[in-house]
């Protein structure tokens, strides 16, 4: 039994002693009346001072032990402490790196397995393989969340809800972001999983407000509403990229959330390839109750698809067109709320201004066509913009510290026909490609030698001069591309010719006797591309006789939509906002604004995302799909080994295996998990000893120390925060207990 101490004695010094005490007791009989009867607190209360001071006195002790700061009383509300000796109820084969055998033969074996027993999951180490189970699964309800709440990882079955427990608990512990990164081609299940994470999340992070939670679940679904399509691979294609942050409170509780949209493919507005469709808002949009004015103007776009244009041909002129179906020119007008004689003037003539003098010009019927389509397109690309715009207005909360987000583009794609688009969403699965690889493999083992760390070196496909090919300045492609559309007379041939000419590596070929057609060895395969069109997509010209129209609208959103500076974005709202700082900066230079083409908004919304991405804690899933066929239960070894190939699986067993995938500073190590070995008043240094003394008092083993660094297997991290959240967890459930005295 603890020694008793004179009351007076619960000064400083002895704070610490006297919780411990407490709390060891407490432990042993969970019980409020017994631990009234603690001969402390008896022994103080039979003394002058109040039971009351007592135990305002031992929470100010405990709140000395510092640990108030980091956890909140209210966390006791919504968190359950961690057990370390949760049954174990995880088998080997949930973690390939468990494998003895490493070759591609037993990993797809054991993944179609596994498949075939619908354990779709499967650990790399910390990374997540998701393979597409293409049915539903009976996994995903809320007893699901609560069985994946803060356990060990071990102690379940792989899951999704794993994942994104780890990002959030290393949010709360650690107070720093996380970032999600989900990837995997068309159809692998990307968006799905995305939904995933974020119904875990609001699970996790239960905000007070109910209003808010349901919020927060139904952002996804309008999204993507606008955002998302039938192609020929998936029927819900996210045709746009989705940078999505979740907001927490210090204490974990969801207080917010905002979107960053990429690149939306507008081009679908206008056309479909055989057997796709539209977003799906436009089927939407017939169901919809009362016709709002982004209905309105949704219901225009699909009139102003309608319109046509015959040419007039006399004598003198051959370039003139009109619109022979009025009713067409008149419905869309009047969705719009503008005028209808007006939007034909715009969309067959156009003025130009030369010498100070303004001349009306005539559009041929090929162009007045272009003009319409680009008009569709501008009003859908702004409007995407601004539902996302709205979504984060309410959803934002400026006062957030922390935040998860959870990212979801658009897969790598290969169809019959390749267009501009694609080579788009391909470079983006680059970039997204070459984080991994940067994160799992090149860091890593960059490391190891300036730590002076034996680890083995593991070899894998590095796809920067892929990447280097697309991006750089001034041969790459897209500044290739960017410079063939500034000259009026180049045509989507020239286009082909220059790449042809500067691109001269082994990724890039020309097959023969196909004109428009160049080919590129992508990470993820070959895609042959159809240059036709590629000038005009990525100029993505919308007249500015247009924008003056669009601006007489009575409908107040489209005007709105239409007044921001003129530029060709829809593509994200952050360009809306580069263009009008730059225009503040450099007023002289709008004009040169006003040019910013396709190519370049989306080398600058790459660069935004990974300037995003790179300042969270990554956490990886990699889907994966198992059939072209969309069938369940079917598993294609030959396709799952192509993504298993590209996507470097074998590779990250193998360092996942041998390597370090933690490394920490000693003195941040010491600061995170000093309470492992020292007492809460000691203040042990930053160094080797301390970082040893806590590895050792922790039992665990496989560790290396380098010269700063202490290097830690991904199931050594586990291990710490669980006993971590141990100590804390008594300590918290303690200061929850004594403040219900108080009252
Ligand atoms: P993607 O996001 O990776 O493709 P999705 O997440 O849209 O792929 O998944 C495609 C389809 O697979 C979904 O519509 C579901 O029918 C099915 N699916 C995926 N994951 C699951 C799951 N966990 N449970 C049940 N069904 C699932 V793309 O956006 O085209 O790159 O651009
Ligand atoms: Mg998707």
């Amino acid at each position: 039994p603890p020694t008793l101490l004179h009351p007076e004695k619960w000064c400083r010094g002895f704070n610490h002693f006297i919780s411990q005490c407490l709390i060891k007791d407490f432990e042993k009989r969970p019980s409020v009346t017994h631990l009234l009867e603690h001969p402390f607190i008896r022994q103080a209360h039979g003394k002058d001072m109040s039971l009351q001071k007592q135990l305002a006195d031992l929470i100010q002790a405990q709140e000395q032990l510092g640990f108030i700061a980091k956890i909140r009383y209210e966390r006791i509300h919504t968190r359950r402490p961690y057990r370390v000796d949760a049954a174990d109820k995880h088998s080997l084969d949930d973690d390939l790196v468990n494998l003895e055998v490493l070759d591609e033969d037993t990993i797809i074996h054991q993944l179609q397995k596994r498949y075939a027993d619908l354990q779709i999951y499967t650990y790399v180490g910390d990374i997540l393989i998701a393979l597409n189970p293409f049915q539903n699964l009976s996994i995903y309800s809320p007893q699901f969340s609560k069985l994946y709440h803060g356990v060990k990882r071990s102690s379940n079955p792989p899951h999704i809800f794993a994942s994104a427990d780890a990002a959030y608990q290393g949010m709360v512990t650690f107070s720093k972001d996380q970032c999600i990164i989900i990837s995997g081609e068309s159809g692998a299940g990307k968006t799905e999983s995305a939904h995933l994470i974020v119904q875990h999340l609001t699970f996790l992070g239960k905000a007070n407000n109910r209003a808010l939670r349901e919020k927060i679940l139904q952002v996804n679904p309008l999204v993507e509403a606008f955002g998302n399509a039938c192609t020929a691979i998936n029927d819900n294609s996210s045709r746009f990229g989705k940078y999505l942050e979740m907001m927490f409170t210090p204490t974990g509780a969801v207080m917010g959330a905002k979107i960053s949209e990429y690149l939306l493919e507008k081009s679908r507005v206008i056309k479909q390839a055989v057997g796709e469709k539209n977003f799906h808002i436009f089927y939407y949009i017939y169901t919809a109750f009362g016709v709002h004015s982004v209905y309105k103007i949704l219901a225009g776009i699909l009139n102003t698809g309608n319109i046509e244009f015959a040419a007039i041909s006399s004598q003198h002129q051959t370039d003139k067109s009109e619109v022979p179906n009025a009713e067409a020119l008149d419905n869309a007008a009047a969705l719009l709320s503008i005028g209808s004689e007006e939007l034909q003037e715009a969309l067959t003539s156009h003025c130009v201004v030369t010498r100070g003098e303004t001349i009306i010009r005539t559009n041929t019927v090929d162009k007045a066509a272009d003009v319409r389509d680009a008009m569709s397109k501008a009003l859908y690309g702004r409007l995407f913009s601004w539902i996302v715009n709205r979504i984060n207005t309410l959803l934002h909360n400026a006062e957030s510290r922390m935040n998860v987000g959870i990212l979801d583009i658009f897969g790598f794609e290969n169809f019959t026909r390749n267009s501009f688009e694609q080579l788009c969403i391909n470079i983006a699965n680059e970039q997204i490609q070459f984080y991994f690889n940067q994160h799992i493999f090149a860091l890593e083992q960059m490391e190891y030698q300036n730590e002076g760390i034996d680890a083995t070196t593991v070899e894998y496909e590095d796809n920067r001069p892929l990447l280097d090919m697309f991006l750089q300045k001034p041969m790459g492609v897209l500044s290739l591309l960017d410079e063939e559309s500034r000259f009026p007379q180049a045509t989507d041939l020239t286009l082909v010719d220059k790449f042809e000419d500067n691109l001269r590596c082994k990724y890039f070929w020309r097959p023969k006797r196909v004109e428009l057609c160049f080919g590129i060895q992508h990470y993820a395969g070959k895609v042959l591309y159809d240059a036709y069109g590629f000038l005009e997509k990525n100029r993505d010209t919308l007249p500015a006789d247009i924008v003056v129209v669009l601006r007489t609208s009575e409908n107040k959103l489209l005007q709105q939509l239409f007044s921001s500076p003129l530029t060709k974005t829809g593509i994200s709202l952050l360009y809306f906002q580069i263009d009008t700082m730059e225009m503040m900066r450099h007023p002289e230079e709008t004009t040169n604004m006003k040019r910013q083409t396709v190519a370049s908004y989306f080398r600058y919304s790459l660069m935004d995302l990974l300037s995003k991405m790179v300042v969270g804690q990554p956490h990886f899933v990699r889907c994966i799909k198992p059939n072209d066929d969309r069938e369940a239960l079917k598993f294609s070894q030959e396709r799952v080994l192509v993504q298993l190939r590209y996507t470097g699986i074998l590779e990250t067993v193998k360092i996942r295996q041998q390597g370090y995938s933690h490394r920490i500073l000693f003195e941040e190590f010491v600061k995170r998990y000093y309470y492992l070995a020292f007492k809460a008043h000691q203040t042990p240094l930053g160094s080797r000893e301390s970082c040893i003394a806590i590895l050792e008092k922790s039992k665990l083993d496989n560790w290396v120390l380098g010269k700063t660094k202490v290097f830690l297997k991904y199931y050594h991290i586990e291990q710490l925060n669980l006993f971590l959240r141990e100590v804390i967890g008594r300590v918290v459930v303690m200061q929850a207990y004594t403040k219900g005295w108080l009252g």
